[in-house]
C-alpha cells in the first residue's frame, strides 16, 4: 500500500497523478508505534520476544546525498545514503508485524531513489511505488510475514541500481521470531548487546599516478567509476563506510560472559566474515531465523544480496578482529573489525 506526496505538484495535484487506493490509517485496527532508528553499529531499542499483538510499526527514511571519507587517506566519494549512514540504519520488527516506511528524497538531493526491501513481498520489493525525485515523498507499507535479517536497498533500475548501492545505499531489516531466537533445540537464545556490521564495496578510480581520485559529485564520478565496476575488482571493502570505522577507538565492545548477536550485510558481493579467536555459536548463515541456526562455526558465508546472523558468548578478555577471511580484503582493502572485550582471562581455555 503507498501514498505519495509531493512538494512539486501539491497535495491535490499529486492524488489526481497517482491513483493508488485511498491510503486509510483506520483500515488496519492496529496499534501504531513510532521507532527511533540510530546510526550502525548500534541497533534501535526493541524486544527480542513479545506476547503482544501484530502493529505498525512506523519508519522515516531520509536519503542523505553527500560526500563521504571512505579510508585514512582521506578518498572521497559522492556518498548515497540513508539517513546519512554507510550502511543505512537497522530496523527492527517482528514477524507479523506491518512495517510503514516514509521514504523522504530532500529537494536538496539531485537524484531519483527508492527502497526495495528483500523482506517484503510484492514486485520490486516496493522499489516501483516508493520512486521519489528531489522534493518528494513516499509511504510504503508492507506485511513482515518471514522472519530473519534481510537487505533493503536503492534500486532504481538498470546500471544506476548498482551505482546506488556501491555509493552507500542498503542497509538491513530484522524481523524477529515473535517469541524470539531459538537454539537448533527449540530453546530460546538471548543477547545482551546486538552489532549491525554492514560491509560495502567501493569502486574508486584512480589518476594517471595510481592515486585514487576524490569526487563530491556523483555526475562527475559516474563515468570513471561505471569502468571500475566492471572489472568487478573493488578498491575498498570495509565496515561500517570506512576502513577503520571499527577498529582501534571506535572497536566494538563487550565484556567476558556476555552474548552478542552480530548481523552482518553485504548488499552487493559475497564476504566470509570470521572471529579471529572466537566463533559463531549459533549461525543463521542466510539470516533467517525459522531455519535451526548452526553452531561451533569457524567462518560463515555471507552471499552478496543477504544479511547473515551469529551469536557468540565472548568467554576471554582481548581484541579479536572480524574480518572477512578474504585476507588480502581484510588488511588491505579495509575489512577489518575489532572487538575490545574486557574481563577475566580464562587459564583454562588458554
Ligand atoms: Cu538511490
Amino acid at each position: 500500500m503507498l501514498t505519495r506526496r509531493s512538494a512539486l505538484f501539491g497535495t491535490a495535484m499529486a492524488a489526481l497523478m497517482f491513483s493508488v487506493p485511498a491510503f486509510a490509517a483506520a483500515d488496519l485496527d492496529l496499534p501504531r508505534e513510532k521507532a527511533t532508528l540510530v546510526a550502525p553499529p548500534f541497533v534501535m531499542t526493541h524486544e527480542q520476544a513479545t506476547k503482544a499483538g501484530p502493529k505498525i510499526v512506523e519508519f522515516t527514511l531520509t536519503i542523505v546525498e553527500k560526500p563521504v571519507v571512505i579510508d585514512e587517506q582521506g578518498t572521497t566519494i559522492p556518498g548515497m545514503t540513508f539517513d546519512g549512514s554507510i550502511p543505512g540504519p537497522m530496523m527492527v520488527v517482528h514477524e507479523g508485524d506491518y512495517v510503514e516506511v516514509t521514504l523522504v528524497n530532500p529537494a536538496t538531493n539531485s537524484m531519483m531513489h527508492d527502497i526495495d526491501f528483500h523482506a517484503a513481498t510484492g514486485g520490486l520489493g516496493g522499489a516501483e511505488l516508493t520512486q521519489v525525485n528531489p522534493g518528494e515523498q513516499a509511504v510504503l507499507r508492507f506485511k513482515a510475514t518471514r522472519s530473519g535479517v534481510f537487505i533493503y536497498h536503492c534500486a532504481p533500475g538498470g546500471p544506476m541500481t548498482p551505482v546506488h548501492v556501491v555509493s552507500g545505499m542498503s542497509g538491513t531489516i530484522m524481523v524477529l521470531p515473535r517469541d524470539g531466537l531459538k537454539d537448533q533445540n527449540g530453546k530460546p537464545l538471548h543477547y545482551d548487546r546486538v552489532y549491525y556490521i554492514g560491509e560495502s564495496d567501493f569502486y574508486v578510480p584512480r589518476d594517471e599516478k595510481g592515486n585514487f581520485k576524490s569526487y563530491t559529485e556523483i555526475g562527475e564520478s559516474m563515468p570513471d567509476m561505471l569502468d571500475v565496476m566492471q572489472k568487478l575488482t573493488p578498491s575498498h571493502v570495509v565496515f561500517e563506510g570506512k576502513v577503520g570505522a571499527l577498529t582501534g577507538k571506535s572497536a566494538l565492545k563487550a565484556n567476558v560472559g556476555e552474548t552478542v548477536l552480530i548481523v552482518h550485510s553485504q548488499a552487493n558481493r559475497d564476504s566470509r566474515p570470521h572471529l579471529i579467536g572466537g566463533h559463531g555459536d549459533y549461525v543463521w548463515e542466510r539470516g533467517k531465523f525459522a531455519n535451526p541456526p548452526q553452531v561451533d562455526q569457524e567462518t560463515w558465508f555471507i552471499r552478496g544480496g543477504s544479511a547473515g546472523a551469529a551469536l557468540y558468548t565472548f568467554r576471554q578478555p582481548g581484541v579479536y578482529a572480524y574480518v572477512t577471511h578474504n585476507l588480502i580484503e581484510a588488511t588491505l582493502l579495509g575489512a577489518t573489525a575489532h572487538f575490545k572485550v574486557e574481563g577475566k582471562w580464562n587459564d583454562d581455555l588458554m
